[in-house]
């Protein structure tokens, strides 16, 4: 039975930093991940006798119990005591696997040191287990391997011990080279993992038992031994004899690091401050004496509690009534409550420690994301860099209350959702005032509309699911001129395709709106093979990976308008003159202006249209274009199938890149446009008797084929109630 701890003795284990871990269980879909975690919740709880233990404690929201899959993320903390008596506490998430819920993993990774990547060993490797695996090395969390479901390699596949040997080989393999393909240079040799040292961990989730090489050794029993008292069914004697917990977590204290190993590692790649200043210096040394600094990495809002943000303490010790300061929010709040999660309970503490996770209340404009200090760093902080997503949301639907006077209500729950999750985006559809809700896919949107009219008690009509598009240029063309209203001022630009390695910079972070001089001349110069001249004269940025520069000289003022222009620029391109979808890939040159001399003829409401103006005419003149969202599939099917499917993928516009038999199976690899797989299950499932599973993911944009542009422009434009024919470029273009 766990030893349960007493909050005072928990906060000593809490502070003892060689002793902590901090993990995520990540995974493909359904491969086992709450399960395991549930198990280990109940042999191993740090709190909570008696609420532990309880099924699938962990998928505790009413939607998951129902469909059997995890939607969100779920904290645990546990104990484990080695051989030798020394405890550790472990801080644990567990996450979900379905492709649509992939930002909230992102998130979790923030607040990480290691992680457990778990697989199960009939079905091997598939799309997220990469996916996910890859997320891990990206953020610099290293990861083990856990194979699970044990069990039906010998109950279903009637496997012997050399096959099961065989099979378990070929999935470290996997793992490995995936270590070696993708981890960085500083790493990619130490992580890839060993079972002989303990590295993997081997068992069966659903009957709790489970064990590492070592642990197999020192217990006596040799793997056909194994293999054969499962088959005999003597699942008691292996609980007892090697219980899950152990495995798990005797791998995670030896092969994970603590936080004082892994934190100075990640902050490298996700803090770009001064590491020789107290800021830097005191999360360097996890610093519990420090000044506070927390990372938020998800926010919860409870009906009762109000909004509770969940971070990782990177430096000193929050405790109940700490000043707090939001470096992006630029605002101070009280830390109300501090606390852990324990699954969906929250247990009240008296203060954590760095190196550890915390849930507080009272931050209420507390963001994924955001970076809290305690008040005397706020003149000096410098905050984390933003989360990264490796997709963009690419279905929308269009919302409207039954009854109008519940708008207000809607608008306030929306809010409320995208702040919860910040994947779902919400937009107000300038041309026909609905309201707009954006998400990864299919399932985030229905869960996010469940959520609209159970939680928040709305009854609201939405639409059908449709297809995100972007607008871009393929050519480089001007110059163009905007006139402000009162004819005063003037602005000039050229435009042209932005170069494919600046897009990813932008999209990866490492270059934004609020990147300083020095930053942006390294990135450009070293990343881009720009000149330092022309770094320096970047500027804006826009998320949508658009990008302006300023290549004036000498002009009075500019620096008045300088605001203006850039507010011109994000407003124009969050809704391109084509068919009012966000613009991407655009470079503009800004090079000549004329302003009138009084600040008062040249203020935002002057110079954003001129800014308009001359963007609408470029970009209809550029060769313009709509880029769709693609999706990579991944599909298993039995090789007799294999036509069929082929078949349904190209009548889709879909490509194949790859085909690989695994015996009687086939996994088939390959592109299709997201517009193509809405009602794809229906679909795949009359072509292929059933046989089929598949999974996609967003893979990138691309333009949609020139024979279908026009007539897509114009179902948009119909959609959205603006005229069909889209403007040409003559309806912008002034001359003179
Ligand atoms: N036979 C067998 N079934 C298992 C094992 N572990 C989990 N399962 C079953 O696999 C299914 C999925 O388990 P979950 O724990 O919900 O999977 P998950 O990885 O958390 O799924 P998501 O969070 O939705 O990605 C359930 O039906 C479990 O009972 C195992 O070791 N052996
Ligand atoms: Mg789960």
């Amino acid at each position: 039975m766990p030893k349960y701890k007493q909050t005072s003795e928990i906060l000593k284990l809490m502070r003892d930093k060689e002793h902590i871990r901090n993990l995520g269980i990540i995974a493909h879909i359904d491969h086992g991940k709450t399960t395991m975690s549930d198990s280990l919740l109940a042999q191993a709880g740090l709190m909570s006798p008696d609420r532990a233990g309880e099924a699938r404690a962990l998928d505790y929201l009413e939607e998951e119990q129902r469909r059997g899959i995890t939607i969100k993320t779920a904290n645990i903390s546990l104990l484990y005591e080695d051989e030798k008596g020394q405890p550790y506490v472990i801080n644990l998430i567990d996450t979900p696997g379905h492709v649509d819920f992939s930002g909230k993993v992102t998130r979790a990774m923030r607040a990480l040191d290691g992680c457990i990547l778990l697989v199960d060993a009939v079905e091997e490797f598939q799309i997220m287990t990469e996916v996910r695996l890859r997320l891990a090395l990206d953020e610099m969390v290293k990861p083990v391997l856990y194979i699970n479901k044990f069990d039906r390699l010998i109950k279903e596949l009637k496997m012997d011990a050399d096959m099961v040997q065989q099979k378990i080989l070929r999935i470290i393999n996997q793992f490995n080279t995936q270590v070696q393909t993708y981890g960085s240079d500083e790493v990619k040799n130490d992580w890839v993992v060993n079972a002989g040292k303990g590295q993997v961990a081997f068992g069966s989730a659903l009957d709790r038992w489970g064990f590492t090489l070592p642990m197999l050794q020192k217990k006596g029993i040799t793997f056909k031994q194994l293999v054969e008292m499962y088959k005999e069914g003597k699942v008691e004697y292996l609980q007892e004899q090697l219980p899950l917990h152990e495995a798990i977590l005797s791998m995670a204290i030896q092969h994970l690091p603590n936080p004082i190993e892994s934190q100075p590692r990640r902050l490298m790649a996700i803090w770009k401050g001064d590491f020789e200043s107290r800021m830097g210096k005191s999360m360097m040394a996890i610093d519990p004496e420090g000044p506070l600094v927390i990372c938020i990495t998800n926010i919860v809002i409870d009906p009762q509690a109000g909004l509770v943000s969940t971070g990782r303490v990177f430096s000193g010790t929050i405790r109940k009534g700490d000043d707090l300061y939001l470096v992006n929010a630029k605002k101070g709040y009280k830390a109300q409550q501090v606390s852990i999660y324990m699954g969906q309970y929250r247990e009240i503490v008296d203060e954590i420690p760095a190196g550890n996770i915390v849930a507080l209340l009272g931050i209420s404009e507390g963001r994924s994301g955001e970076t809290m200090v305690s008040e005397d760093l706020k003149a000096e902080a410098v905050g984390f860099e933003s989360i990264k997503y490796l997709s963009d949301p690419v279905l929308t639907i269009a919302l409207e209350p039954k009854k109008a006077i519940d708008l207000p209500k809607l608008i306030d729950a929306l809010q409320k959702l995208s702040i919860q999750d910040p994947n779902l985006v919400t937009t107000i559809d300038q041309e026909t005032g609905e309201y707009l809700l954006a998400g990864m896919g299919e399932l985030h949107l229905e869960i996010a509309i469940k959520d609209l009219k159970r939680e928040y008690n709305l009854d609201v009509t939405e639409s059908e699911p449709t297809v995100v598009y972007r607008e871009s240029i393929r050519a480089s063309m001007g110059p163009f001129m905007g006139k402000s209203p009162n004819k005063h001022n003037r602005v000039f630009f050229n435009v042209s395709p932005l170069d494919p390695k600046i897009i990813d910079l932008i999209r990866m972070g490492e270059i934004s709106e609020i990147t300083s001089q020095r930053k942006m001349e390294e990135v450009l110069v070293e990343k881009a093979g720009w000149t330092t001249k022309q770094a320096r004269q970047v500027f804006d940025i826009n998320q949508n990976a658009n990008m302006m520069i300023d290549t004036t000289v000498g002009i009075q003022g500019l620096r008045e308008v300088k605001e203006h222009i850039s507010g011109g620029f994000s407003w124009t391109l969050s809704a391109g003159p084509l068919a009012g979808e966000i613009v991407r890939g655009v470079m503009v040159d800004m090079f000549d202006i004329s302003l009138h001399e009084d600040p008062v003829h040249r203020g935002p409401a002057q110079m954003m249209p001129a800014v308009r103006q001359a963007l609408y005419a470029g970009i209809l003149s550029a060769n313009p274009t709509l880029l769709e969202p693609i999706y990579k599939i991944q599909v298993r099917v039995p090789a007799t199938e294999m036509g069929n499917v082929t078949g349904l993928l190209s009548r889709k516009r879909g490509s194949i890149r790859e085909v690989e038999q695994q015996g009687a199976v086939v996994g088939i690899i390959g592109f299709i446009p997201v517009s193509e797989t809405l009602g794809l299950s229906q679909e795949m499932r009359a072509a292929t008797s059933g046989s089929a599973f598949w999974q996609s993911t967003f893979d990138h944009w691309a333009p949609v084929p020139d024979n279908m542009l026009l007539e897509q422009v114009k179902k948009i434009r119909t959609r959205k109630g603006m005229t069909p024919e889209p403007p040409s470029p003559s309806e912008y273009i002034v001359r003179e």
